[in-house]
């Protein structure tokens, strides 16, 4: 087993910091349960402000870049052809940043709100319904998909256009922290965002696994327990474990091209065989909605409600603050990927493309899965409602698939998309948290390296299935968002810092694309280096 090319402090930082959260909630369930409710409290309360401005921030910041002339910088040299085509490249992303979770909420998230909807407005009511249908599309939207995209920019920028890669997100702060990137404070940052992703990923799994089991369930006859649940996880993880183990890397995009087959599949089935001309009304409906209130929603962070005269809705807190968070623990991990798959755009492109195509299909899952359960509703041939408020989310998931022609069929397809999307989670979030915490990675990040973080991956949603309610599942992200929102900044200002300087320095360029040389900037940081230590050596002296 080779050791040496571990990040040890990096490794047993992230690792420690999982136990010391997982431990006492496994020992002390009950209190833990309290104390994880009471945190999510505190941090929304007070710091809830914060995550509304990241998000907002982050999408004007982007599109001010795009618009910028740092926009127009290519990722790659003069000539170079965008690797791939605009729609794999869509199509890609969207996998990349989605998981099972869209499934769930995609399905069921109306239905919260059409109970408590935001703006003090009265649930149940014909006003609320049509919030109800709006408000997941905006959770899911462009605030989010720019809080994917940014970390994206300085990893891009450095793997294309300063030509040297980036695993690290630690690495991509280096314009702004230096040499501290080899120290302390680039292991805290690798830490925070291993950290961050856990909890993240333990929001999903914790979520996506009892949906599997009511799928199973009801293909099967078999009783939904936390025992099965816990297999289902297990197993999850042992699939994907083998296929990493043995190298059936290919086996893993496979199953990725298969489901984007069986999700493009559902969407249509429900769209022709559901109610087409509802569905097409509503979607067209929220648009409308969330364009006309845009920055209220980003903004809206409900500041008369604590203060004893109005009711309190607690809708930002328990809704977009969640949501922000969520998407920003997977932020410096998407960005990873969009990053890789961006060579020959600009930054421009990249930008606009994935707050564009992100929405897009998250329009198609909310508007389609959605809104056909919501007509359910409306109409009274279900009572999806009934069932969530009596039996839970996942029973009402499952029960709305229920509703479709050809039933067994329908919940066959959603459930086998869950598994997948579950093991495309485990397969990708590992691969990433084993290569942060080496120190070179040579292809692939060593075997027992991953295995290991799989089932550390394991090990928090597992924790959280335990204690159940959906407060603990917001939590782990919440919590964990927290000091990425800081990490956010570091990487917009690094991203700013180098593309700046560099467009400084190379003189002439043509204005609708930015070529930089690399073997000039690279030449130019050196030649600064050797001047700066000069400078030292000069002051030492
Ligand atoms: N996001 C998109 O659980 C998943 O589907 C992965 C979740 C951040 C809400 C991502």
């Amino acid at each position: 087993m080779k050791t040496k090319i571990i990040d040890w402090p990096t490794f047993i930082g992230a690792f420690f910091l999982l136990l010391a959260v997982t431990v006492p909630l496994i020992l002390f369930p009950e209190q833990g349960q309290e104390v994880v409710l009471a945190a999510k409290d505190y941090m929304t309360k007070n710091f809830g402000v914060l995550f509304m401005l990241m998000g907002i921030g982050v999408f004007l910041f982007l599109i001010y870049v795009a618009f910028s002339k740092n926009g127009h910088v290519k990722l790659g040299d003069k000539d170079e052809k965008q690797e791939f085509g605009t729609f794999s490249w869509a199509a890609m992303l969207f996998c990349a940043g989605i998981g099972s979770s869209i499934l769930y909420w995609g399905t069921i998230e109306w239905a919260y709100y059409y109970q408590s909807p935001p703006f003090g407005m009265e649930g149940g009511t014909k006003e609320a319904i049509q919030w109800a249908s709006a408000y997941g599309i905006f959770h899911w939207g462009p605030i989010a998909w720019a809080i994917y995209t940014l970390p994206a920019l300085p990893i891009a920028y450095f793997y294309y256009v300063r030509k040297k890669p980036v695993l690290k997100i630690s690495e991509a702060c280096r314009p702004l922290i230096g040499k501290r990137a080899d120290g302390p404070i680039g292991t805290i940052i690798d830490v925070l965002f291993m950290f961050g992703l856990m909890g993240g990923a333990g929001t999903t799994l914790a979520l996506g696994t009892p949906m599997i089991a009511q799928g199973i369930s009801s293909l099967t006859g078999v009783e939904v327990t936390i025992g099965l649940k816990t297999v289902i996880l297990v197993v999850c993880t042992v699939i994907f474990a083998v296929s990493a183990y043995t190298g059936l890397k290919k086996g893993i995009k496979v199953l990725s091209d298969i489901n984007l087959w069986l999700a493009f599949f559902l969407l249509g089935f429900i769209f022709i065989f559901g109610p087409t001309r509802f569905i097409a009304e509503t979607t067209t409906n929220s648009l409308g909605l969330l364009l006309d209130n845009f920055f209220h929603m980003s903004t809206w962070t409900e500041p008369f409600g604590n203060l004893g005269q109005f009711e309190e809705t607690l809708f930002p807190e328990s809704w977009t603050i969640f949501y922000w968070a969520w998407w920003l623990v997977y932020a410096p991990f998407v960005g990873l990927f969009i990053a890789r798959i961006s060579r020959g755009r600009t930054i421009r492109q990249m930008i606009l493309g994935t707050i564009i195509y992100g929405t897009l299909g998250s329009i198609l899952f909310f508007g389609i899965v959605g809104n056909f359960g919501m007509y359910m509703q409306m109409t009274g041939e279900f009572d999806v409602i009934g069932v969530l408020n009596n039996q839970g989310a996942p029973a009402a998931i499952i029960s709305v698939m229920d509703q479709l022609p050809l039933a067994p069929l329908m919940i066959g397809i959603f459930t086998v998309l869950a598994i997948i999307f579950l093991a495309t989670t485990f397969d990708s979030s590992s691969y990433i948290l084993a290569s942060v915490v080496q120190k070179q990675v040579e292809e692939e990040p060593l075997r027992w390296n991953r295995l290991f973080w799989a089932f550390a991956l394991c090990l928090l949603p597992l924790t959280l299935m335990y204690l159940g309610g959906l407060g603990t599942l917001q939590t782990a992200s919440i919590v964990g968002g927290f000091p990425l929102i800081i990490i956010m900044i570091m990487l917009a200002w690094s991203f700013m810092k180098a593309s700046n300087a560099d467009i400084k320095a190379s003189e002439g360029y043509e204005p609708k694309t930015i070529n930089l040389d690399s073997e000039k900037i690279h030449k130019r940081l050196k030649r600064k280096k050797k001047d700066d230590e000069n400078d030292k050596d000069s002051r030492v002296g």
